[in-house]
């Protein structure tokens, strides 16, 4: 491993002004995307579209310093013959790839996720960083039930701390399998918005939760300064009746890093989770306005900088152009909020 080459691929995957773009959906979630823009999900409907993401070269060029892409992606050209890949690193955005297979359900913890995808890892890390990939994405999904969880309740709440430390064992296992093939492992332990929880809730299985992940990266000899964590925000549960303002989500979210994720971390790029484009820009926004970060703060959104594109292209060529415009609308907008420049008015200007 060479770890100064892997911190730098890391430091530029959250330089300043820029973000990654999650592209990676994997085909069933990528159908139900397409599903409600009424757009059949063929093979070429998917690289016409992501073709469509990736020869925007306004947001692909100043804005968004990384794609995470799925392993059909990787391997396929656009219409003209030109491999996905390569159009990603001519806009001088760098390739990246989801290399967990998604998740099962976990023995002895019922409504509880481990997610799968280790063996072989090594074998395919070392294809896809011969096809362009220079980071890697795995996702471990944690859920927060209603009634409380963890050690003490005998296993009956959830998150259970079985499957807290079975997803960190795992989240790790990857991440040195990527730093050994010299690719950078975004970590990303999800805890799902679902649920009606209120936002210290989800402040306190987050810390748990990342607490046990950088224990385990620790314990597997991972190199803190060659990956990027990739988590979710310190905020309210979609059903809680009191959802946090933005200021509330900012604050407590930058406690919870800072008491949880060391500084040679280079960067922390949120995930969006399901929050609205605007929102998910809000608060990485007032987050960066806070300042005096020890590591860079930005996006990794799938959805929140999808969302609006998709619409826009409806599946339709003609749509292209108005795609792009959507696309690199919310770019730009993420963009200005990694460094805490966006503001709302900015928003309305350009609708
Ligand atoms: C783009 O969606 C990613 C893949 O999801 P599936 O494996 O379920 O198809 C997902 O991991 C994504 O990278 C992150 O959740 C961030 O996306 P959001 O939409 O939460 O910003």
């Amino acid at each position: 491993m060479n770890l100064a080459d892997l911190n730098k691929v890391a430091l530029a995957m959250v330089a300043p002004g820029k973000g990654i773009l999650a592209a990676d959906e994997s085909s069933g979630t990528i159908k139900k995307r397409f599903d409600a823009i009424k757009v059949e999900s063929t093979e070429d409907n998917r690289r016409d579209y992501r073709e469509m993401l990736f020869r925007s070269q306004d947001a692909m060029s100043k804005y968004i310093s990384g794609v995470i892409l799925y392993d059909e992606t990787i391997w396929q050209n656009a219409k003209d013959g030109t491999p996905l890949v390569k159009l990603i690193e001519q806009a001088g955005s760098i390739p990246g790839i989801k290399v967990d297979e998604g998740t099962q359900p976990l023995p002895g913890c019922p409504g509880e996720l481990v997610t799968v995808g280790l063996d072989k890892l090594a074998e395919r890390l070392k294809k896809y960083y011969e096809r362009g990939a220079r980071f890697a994405k795995w996702r471990a999904v944690i859920d927060i039930g209603s009634g409380g969880g963890g050690s003490g309740t005998g296993g009956r709440g959830i998150p259970t701390m079985t499957a807290i430390r079975v997803n960190a064992h795992a989240l790790a296992r990857y991440a040195a399998l990527c730093q050994a093939a010299q690719i950078v492992p975004i970590v990303e332990p999800e805890v799902l918005m679902d649920g009606d929880h209120d936002i210290d809730r989800c402040y306190e299985v987050t810390q748990r939760v990342l607490n046990r992940t950088f224990q385990e990266l620790r314990v597997q000899r991972v190199a803190l300064e060659g990956m990027i964590l990739k988590p979710n925000m310190a905020i309210s549960g979609k059903k809680c009746p009191k959802q946090a303002s933005v200021q509330e989500v900012a604050e407590k979210t930058v406690r919870l890093l800072k008491s949880c994720v060391p500084a040679a971390v280079p960067g922390i790029a949120f995930l969006s989770g399901g929050q609205s484009d605007e929102e998910a820009t809000a608060h990485l926004d007032a987050m960066n306005k806070i300042g005096n970060l020890p590591w860079g703060l930005t996006f990794s959104y799938g959805r929140a900088l999808q969302a609006a594109p998709q619409k826009a292209w409806s599946g339709k060529a003609e749509n292209v152009p108005a795609g792009q415009r959507a696309f690199s609308h919310r770019a730009r907008m993420n963009g200005l909020a990694s460094t805490g420049k966006w503001d709302a008015g900015l928003e309305q200007q350009a609708a």
